[in-house]
């Protein structure tokens, strides 16, 4: 369903498996060095959300191979079968190829209680859409417009197994997760919380 134009909302997208998959795969990742960790704004507060990066750090505000605001460690690797995802999402939300490989991984850990304000991502060099997926726990997903932080916005659910493409006009639109839905997760995934895991094209040369 086309939330905005080139928003692209996938309810229901992957299985029971692939979910359980990529969990797993998340559970590895977050294992230290550069692993979850806890995100310093530069006015000193901290995001609720816990993060990991795959393939560039995502750092306030830019892109590193280290974890330039962490353990120091080189980021790890990228994996391949998150791109081929992340294009095949693409083609299905109807949106024109990304015309550079998917390069990025950005995870957030929502605990009970955490919540991401309205922003823009703004920090990647290339136009290409950002392909998002959600495990665990439901959440109101706010989606608003390229121009304000503020009202007009769209209030969608996004549940556990969804895919949303944001590309086109919508790929700088002001976008937040007000609030999560403690205890909605699938009984049989076995994660207490929402994880988000958002693949990019970061625009740059390694
Ligand atoms: C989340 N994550 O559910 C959201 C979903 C983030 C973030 O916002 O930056 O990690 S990704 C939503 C998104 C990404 C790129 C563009 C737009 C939305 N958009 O234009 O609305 O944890
Ligand atoms: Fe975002």
């Amino acid at each position: 369903a086309e939330v905005a134009p080139g928003a692209v909302h996938l309810p229901g997208r992957l299985t029971a498996e692939q979910q359980r998959g990529l969990l797993a795969d998340c559970r590895r990742w977050a294992l230290p060095p550069a692993g979850l960790r806890t995100v310093t704004m530069p006015r000193g507060g901290t995001m609720s959300v816990r993060q990991l990066s795959l393939g560039w750090h995502w750092y306030p505000y830019g892109y590193a191979r280290t974890v330039v605001d962490g353990d120091g460690a080189p980021v790890k690797p990228f994996p391949p079968e998150l791109g081929a995802l992340a294009e095949q999402l693409v083609a299905e939300a109807g949106l024109p190829p990304a015309g550079a490989p998917y390069d990025v991984a950005l995870i957030n850990f929502y605990p009970a209680g955490a919540r991401m304000g309205m922003h823009r991502d703004s920090d990647e060099r290339s136009p290409a859409p950002v392909v998002s997926l959600s495990l665990g726990d439901s959440c109101v997903f706010r989606f608003g417009t390229p121009e304000s932080r503020g009202r007009p916005w769209r209030d969608t659910e996004l549940r556990s197994g969804d895919a949303f493409v944001f590309g086109a006009a919508s790929r700088l639109a002001y976008h937040g997760v007000p609030r999560t839905r403690p205890g909605t997760a699938p009984a049989a995934l076995g994660l207490t919380g929402r994880l988000n895991i958002t693949l990019r094209v970061s625009g740059l040369s390694p």
